[in-house]
């Protein structure tokens, strides 16, 4: 599959080549371009941004060079085009999954005060935000969103996590514990040390359900 991310920002996105999403890039599983919007203004002082109508604070970016890119790197609109900014409707894991499904997503990353609303309603299919808090760009949410494709991209993941996941849908995960058995004299607990996977398995879903009714009851609702 294929990621396409726009941006005023393109040195922000290095980070991508590390860790999980780095290995899928590698494996030839993933393709992810990062493309700088301002490789496509017509102004000739490269400006892709400017003051709003109707006056306030900060600058808007301008239309048509984010008009300009999402045309050149999808211009058959066969892509998933994805807008970042805090009014979105917000990501969820569920929402992972279709978009695994995809063949080419594009993910426009809105920086100062957002994108001119003409780009937005002419070249963009949904706009997602990854929670409820202000950032400075969408460069860091186009990288969350990323992250979480990239960990179902064939070869990412093994096929036991995603199994485990699936099982632990809509519950918190339970605790995990590594060697030493004892750290600052606490004591792995007795049952993952047990060899008895049956017990083990209990004792995780039960964890699971615990630390859930206590912190996220919301998610068992449904
Ligand atoms: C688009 C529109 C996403 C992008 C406005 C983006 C949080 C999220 C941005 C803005 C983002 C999120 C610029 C408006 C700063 C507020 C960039 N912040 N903003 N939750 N910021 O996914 O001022």
């Amino acid at each position: 599959m294929r990621i396409t991310i726009l941006t005023l920002f393109p040195e922000m996105f290095s980070a991508l080549n590390e860790s999980i999403i780095g290995r899928a890039v590698k494996g030839n599983k993933l393709q992810i371009d990062v493309v700088n919007i301002r490789d496509y203004t017509q102004d000739k002082h490269l400006k892709c941004d400017d003051y709003p109508f109707g006056g306030g604070a900060g600058m808007v970016m301008m239309a048509q060079p984010v008009g300009s890119a999402i045309e050149a790197v999808d211009p058959e609109h066969k892509a998933r085009r994805i807008y970042l900014s805090p009014k979105g409707k917000t990501f969820r894991q569920d929402m992972v999954y279709s978009l695994v499904a995809c063949e080419h997503i594009v993910l426009l990353c809105g920086h100062y005060e957002g994108v001119d609303q003409r780009a937005i309603d002419l070249f963009i299919d949904e706009e997602l935000s990854i929670g409820d808090y202000v950032l400075t760009g969408g460069e860091l949410p186009a990288m969350v969103v990323a992250d979480c494709v990239a960990r179902y991209v064939d070869g990412v993941l093994s096929p036991e996590s995603l199994v485990q996941e699936s099982f632990s849908d809509n519950l918190l995960e339970y605790p995990q514990y590594t060697r030493p058995v004892e750290y600052g004299g606490m004591t792995v607990p007795e049952v993952l040390r047990s060899g008895n996977h049956a017990e083990i398995d209990k004792w995780r879903r039960e964890k699971a359900l615990e630390i859930t009714k206590k912190r996220r009851p919301d998610l068992l609702q449904d």
